[in-house]
């Protein structure tokens, strides 16, 4: 049988790269000032305090230890994740943005946000991390920024699903395309996902730091927080499972494996995502333990669509491997283009992910987690997935995304690959060290390095710790200074200029099954789940509120 439909492409206009890189360039900018702390804080574990250099401008480890998280984990992740779902929504469905000003004013209150969240860091009056767990208290101005930031990426994510609305009005019978249905996707579990973090803002921390209450319940302010912190993790994944289903087989010389998998796994993130909050909980004295199972039986079920994108995306590899010559077990993984920075820096961060991802089920456990839980194990888990799977893959995508929205061919491959190839090796003696030091009890935020309890046997792993870091920062350095050369270089010709990589499925996308392509039946399952997994604990926990924690500033 054969529906196949013409499918229409269209590049993107000059006004579209513009802004796309506008976020392109927050989001780099902030990448590179988080990274130089993070650095710092390896090296500190060795006692190389390079803080005092920084006086009186960063004031402590923990002021320098916040601009990471926040710069990092928050700020370079959603600006680059706005920028390049907008570039799939509207490559994917080969139509404009239907309101581009919407769009516009996103961005804008995004990086008005993110002002106003620096500009109270920055002055050593929002030293709390990037969690913000009260009772540390931060100026009101924190706050604020962060509910702007988070505003901004609505009103941006309202722009995207207007456009999908137009498109699919056009076009009734056609299958979304994946990369344009996946990057929509990601913002709807996003809008859900943070509501828990808004109406912590709203109803405690900002009146809080406001002084227009005078304290707060920090066990409903963390069970707020972590109803956004896990799908957060997935929001920041999701577009580098974009790029590994609907892009690297093409760059690869292949096909995608299946598109209904892909499609499969991405809903699976939608509904389970949110309901498993309280594996972060699990030491929290006020969740009852049954709430605790509950989520931690979710989380196992979250892990599936990670295994399906494994078999996929491996699958899809081992096509592409195999069109290319490479024959027997591993023959086809030599034979993948392994030169390609892009292509690189993404198989990279997959297969460490293999292993981030084999840490999070040991958290997830309950009695494991007990072991692990507030030691240097979990930052050790996250640079494997937030700093590797995505922001490796991240960085693999602007080595042909910002040639593509500047025009502008790429300075030294070869440079690149250097970059993708450190970072992998910083970040396997990281974060070895790291999971290493988090079993032998080291606690994580922690400057550890002068603490008077450090026992003989953490030495060697603090020390790889400094060694993995500084590897890293080297690292992000070239790539700084790649995108900084990219970006000024003179026009290229158009032909030496990469276009965007997407992927064909091995059979047609119009075979995908119909129910697999509408968003109704699936956002009406991701709230029932949440109600049923979250509402009786969240309406205990707020009928019995307790506003007992006065506001604590201690650096
Ligand atoms: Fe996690 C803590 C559980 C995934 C990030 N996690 C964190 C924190 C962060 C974070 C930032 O249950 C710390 C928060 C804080 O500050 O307190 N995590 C999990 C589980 C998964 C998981 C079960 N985490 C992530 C991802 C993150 C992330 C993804 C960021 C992007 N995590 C936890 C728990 C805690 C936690 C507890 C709390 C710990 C505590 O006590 O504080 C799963 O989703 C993982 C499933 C993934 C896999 C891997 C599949 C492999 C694939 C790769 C395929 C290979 C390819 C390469 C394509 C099972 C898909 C092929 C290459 C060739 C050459 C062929
Ligand atoms: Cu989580």
């Amino acid at each position: 049988m054969t529906i196949s439909i013409e499918r229409p492409t269209r590049e993107l206009t000059d006004a579209e790269k513009r802004f796309v890189g506008w976020h392109m360039l927050v989001a780099i900018i902030a990448l590179l000032v988080g990274s130089i702390f993070g650095p710092m804080q390896a090296l500190q574990y060795s006692n190389v305090d390079l803080y005092q250099y920084l006086e009186p401008v960063i004031r402590s480890y923990y002021q320098g230890l916040t601009l990471h998280g926040v710069l990092n984990a928050l700020v370079w992740t959603t600006f680059f994740i706005v920028g390049f779902t907008t570039l799939t929504t509207i490559k994917g469905l080969a139509r404009p943005l239907s309101y581009p000003k919407v769009n516009w004013a996103g961005f804008w209150v995004m990086v008005v946000g993110l002002v106003t969240t620096a500009v109270p860091i920055l002055l050593n009056q929002a030293t709390v991390l990037y969690t913000f767990y009260p009772p540390l208290q931060a100026s009101w101005a924190f706050y604020l920024g962060l509910t702007l930031v988070v505003v901004g990426s609505w009103v941006s994510g309202v722009g995207f699903f207007l456009t999908y609305r137009d498109w699919r009005r056009e076009n009734p019978a056609t299958r979304s395309p994946f990369i344009a249905f996946a990057g929509v996707l990601n913002m709807a579990m996003w809008q859900i996902a943070t509501l828990g973090v808004a109406v912590e803002i709203l109803t405690m921390l900002l009146p809080w730091s406001l002084g227009l209450i005078d304290a707060t319940d920090p066990e409903l302010a963390r069970t707020y927080f972590w109803f956004t912190g896990h799908p957060l993790v997935y929001f920041w994944l999701l577009p580098a499972y974009i790029s590994w289903y609907g892009m690297l087989p093409k760059q690869a010389g292949g096909k995608l494996f299946s598109d209904s998998l892909a499609r499969l796994a991405f809903w699976l993130f939608l509904i389970v995502s949110v309901p498993v909050g309280f594996h972060h909980q699990f030491v929290d004295p006020g969740v009852p333990t049954a709430w605790k199972w509950i989520h931690a039986t979710l989380t196992y079920s979250v892990f599936f669509p990670s295994m399906l994108t494994a078999f996929t995306v491996i699958a899809s590899l081992e096509y592409a491997g195999r069109r290319r010559g490479g024959t027997g077990l591993v023959g086809w993984i030599r034979a993948l283009p392994w030169k390609d920075p892009s292509v690189a820096a993404q198989l990279l961060a997959g297969i460490l992910f293999l292993f981030g991802g084999i840490g999070g089920l040991t958290n997830a456990s309950y009695n494991l987690n007990l072991i692990i839980h507030n030691t240097a194990w979990v930052p050790g888990h996250f640079h494997l997935t937030v700093a590797t799977a995505v922001t490796l893959s991240f960085m693999g995508i602007t080595y042909w995304l910002v040639p593509y929205i500047t025009g502008k061919q790429l300075v030294s491959p070869r440079l690149a690959l250097v970059q993708v190839w450190t970072w992998f090796v910083g970040m396997v003696i990281f974060s070895n060290a790291m999971h290493v030091l988090g079993l032998l009890g080291a606690p994580r935020r922690t400057p550890l390095g002068d603490a008077p309890y450090v026992p003989e046997e953490w030495n060697g792993h603090l020390l790889r710790t400094s060694i993995g870091g500084t590897i890293l920062l080297v690292s992000v350095l070239i790539y700084g200074w790649i995108m900084l050369r990219t970006a000024t270089g003179p026009k290229a010709d158009p032909e030496d200029v990469p276009g965007i990589p997407i992927a064909e499925s091995l059979r047609d996308p119009q075979l995908t099954p119909l129910w697999l392509d509408r968003f109704k039946p699936w956002l009406i399952a991701a709230g029932v789940l949440i109600v049923v997994a979250y509402g009786p604990q969240l309406w205990d926990q707020i009928t019995g509120i307790q506003l007992n924690a006065p506001g604590w500033t201690p650096w």
